[in-house]
């Protein structure tokens, strides 16, 4: 029988700085008193991250969801949108708030998005867009939406707050569609404590998504659209701009418990593992989804739940339940089980194993073994 954790293993733990460059920051910033609004550390940040993550053009938010809520007014969309039920809540709570109704489209059995071959059959004369999420940072299939968005004179934005630092053919994944969001929020692989980004290639897009992130102010006498507060402070752009030294150290460390996750969980009957990727794809290892077949592993995706919390592990069903299962979307037609029967299955077999840093690689094997225990 093997020991219970003493402590919690969480799905995830924040990557920190140490506070000694935190405070050396904040010295810079006291000293200038200039604490948002554009400041230094902001302008920098942008700089460094649109750098970073190989795009012309990006915007700094003080969260994703904000930031998505923007992308959506940038691009005016209006009436229907096409997205995946299977995402976190913000993806379709955006378009809600920006009076847009989110049609619901299944997913690939495989990688979990949206699935491009069943899109077409979704738009209707109202249709003015397509929001698709990299779900744990696996790539949408970006060319044939690309085709079928053309063909109908759709825009794309792509939700990539799990993609942060993932190519495709050596191209940032922000480089696809219209915009691309990227969310810094504490969990993620790259951080500001909460924040998150616009990306894009088209250079009169900035000038309209800066003006939405600050309340449509153009100058001191001239307010030219109803914007709203979307600003990143300087004290988390600061933070940015240490973090990005962190970034491909804890990529490499989840790497190697992904790996970990392969190699012990690869062959066990009712597994299955994160999707294949072909050889141009970059992955960043942010998140490690299996999904449990209860019939062929013996106990179902939430007897394995509990059964790991009783070991102290706190995995998550992320994500479960879908959109189309809340209450404020489930009288949408899209929302029928019978519309989305892979997006549905997928969701009663998924579940978020432990990743981050620090998790030692031992531990990553005991989860393995634990996890094992409870099959057949
Ligand atoms: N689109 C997609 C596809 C997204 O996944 C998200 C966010 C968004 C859009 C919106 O972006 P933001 O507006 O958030 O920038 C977490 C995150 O809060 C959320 O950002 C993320 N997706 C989602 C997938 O995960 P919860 O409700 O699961 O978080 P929570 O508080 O339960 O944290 C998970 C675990 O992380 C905890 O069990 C322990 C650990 N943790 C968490 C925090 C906040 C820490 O150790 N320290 C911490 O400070 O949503």
């Amino acid at each position: 029988m093997l020991e219970p954790f003493r402590e919690r293993i969480y799905v995830t733990r924040p990557v920190l700085p140490t506070l000694e460059e935190v405070t050396s920051k904040l010295r810079d910033i006291w000293d200038s008193k200039w604490l948002t609004n554009n400041g230094p550390q902001h302008s920098m940040l942008e700089l460094e991250l649109a750098e970073f993550l190989k795009v012309p053009y990006l915007s700094l938010f003080n969260n994703g969801t904000i930031a998505l809520m923007v992308a959506c007014q940038s691009l005016r969309l209006s009436g229907e949108v096409i997205t995946t039920p299977f995402t976190f809540a913000a993806t379709p709570h955006v378009l809600s708030w920006n009076n847009i109704t989110p049609i619901f489209c299944d997913v690939d059995a495989e990688t979990m998005n949206l699935d491009a071959e069943k899109v077409e059959s979704m738009i209707t004369p109202h249709t003015t867009g397509i929001l698709a999420v990299h779900v744990f940072g696996t790539p949408c299939d970006v060319e044939k939406l690309q085709e079928v968005a053309d063909r109908y004179g759709l825009k794309i934005i792509y939700d990539a707050a799990h993609a942060f630092g993932v190519e495709l053919d050596g191209r940032g994944i922000g480089n696809f569609g219209d915009i691309s969001m990227f969310s810094f929020h504490a969990t993620k692989l790259y951080h500001t404590l909460e924040g998150g980004a616009l990306v894009h290639g088209d250079k009169n897009l900035k000038p309209r998504i800066d003006l939405l992130k600050n309340f449509g102010i153009k100058n001191e006498d001239e307010v030219v659209m109803p914007g709203i507060n979307g600003k990143l402070d300087e004290i988390r752009a600061a933070i940015g701009r240490i973090m990005l030294g962190y970034v491909e150290g804890e990529r490499l460390k989840r790497r190697q418990i992904y790996e970990i996750y392969e190699e012990e969980l690869g062959g066990v009957a009712g597994i299955t593992l994160m999707p294949e990727v072909s050889a141009d794809v970059k992955l960043n290892y942010q998140y490690y989804v299996i999904r449990i077949d209860e019939k062929v592993f013996g106990r179902s995706r939430d007897e394995v739940y509990d059964a790991l919390r009783d070991y102290n592990i706190f995995s998550r069903k992320y994500f479960h339940p879908l959109c189309s299962e809340y209450t404020c979307y489930r009288q949408l037609s899209s929302s029928r089980v019978e519309n989305l029967p892979v997006a549905n299955q997928i969701a009663r077999q998924v579940l978020s194993l432990p990743n981050y840093g620090e998790l030692a690689l031992d531990d990553v094997r005991k989860i393995c073994a634990i996890l094992k225990s409870f099959g057949k």
